[in-house]
């Protein structure tokens, strides 16, 4: 192979590695979230639930957008976690959205959000019984490199009971931290 064809085939592989992780640092606007919508079943989330209750299922009757969403049902009070971990720039500001549905969701404080790990910041709580609704977070990195964020039904020492759908997340940067 001449060094002309090798040339190109490193660049065709740099165009489709942005392409595939979206990590392009002129554009701010590229989702950051892997498999964001859910096609792709549970792939590139984990998830928890703090009894181990929590029941995780890919629905493809009820979406927001596409073929699937996810579905997270908590039989009794719980809090359920599905997470993914982003790496992240430090002191950057970054903005959560995506669509939360309920069905009888019980509970005293929050119940279902998309939450940020480690901490208290959530969207706001959807509850009861609630058709799709857009939820937004934004959020500072602070001296993180990486994070976990996702879907969450119940939350610390706020369990929740009921069924929830997400779908259609997007994680996008801001800019820089306007906290200095
Ligand atoms: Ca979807």
């Amino acid at each position: 192979m001449n060094t002309r064809a090798r040339l190109l085939i490193c660049a065709l592989t740099a165009s489709f590695t942005t392409a595939v992780f979206g990590q392009t640092p002129t554009t701010k606007k590229v989702n950051l979230l892997a498999n964001p919508s859910f096609e792709d079943g549970q792939g590139w989330w984990d998830f928890s639930s703090y009894h181990s209750r929590g029941v995780i299922s890919v629905d493809e009757t009820e979406t927001r957008d596409g073929k699937k969403s996810i579905r997270i049902e908590n039989p009794s009070g719980e809090d359920s976690f599905l997470k993914q971990t982003v790496t992240v720039k430090p002191k950057t500001r970054y903005r959560l959205t995506g669509y939360i549905k309920t069905q009888d969701v019980v509970v005293k404080g929050r119940g279902a959000t998309l939450s940020l790990d480690g901490g208290f910041e959530h969207t706001e709580s959807i509850t009861g019984k609630k058709s799709w609704t857009k939820v937004t977070l934004e959020f500072e990195s602070g001296a993180a490199t990486s994070i976990k964020i996702g879907p969450r039904l119940g939350h610390h020492g706020s369990m929740a009971k009921g069924v929830a759908w997400f779908d259609d997340l997007t994680l996008i940067e801001l800019g820089p931290s306007r906290k200095r």
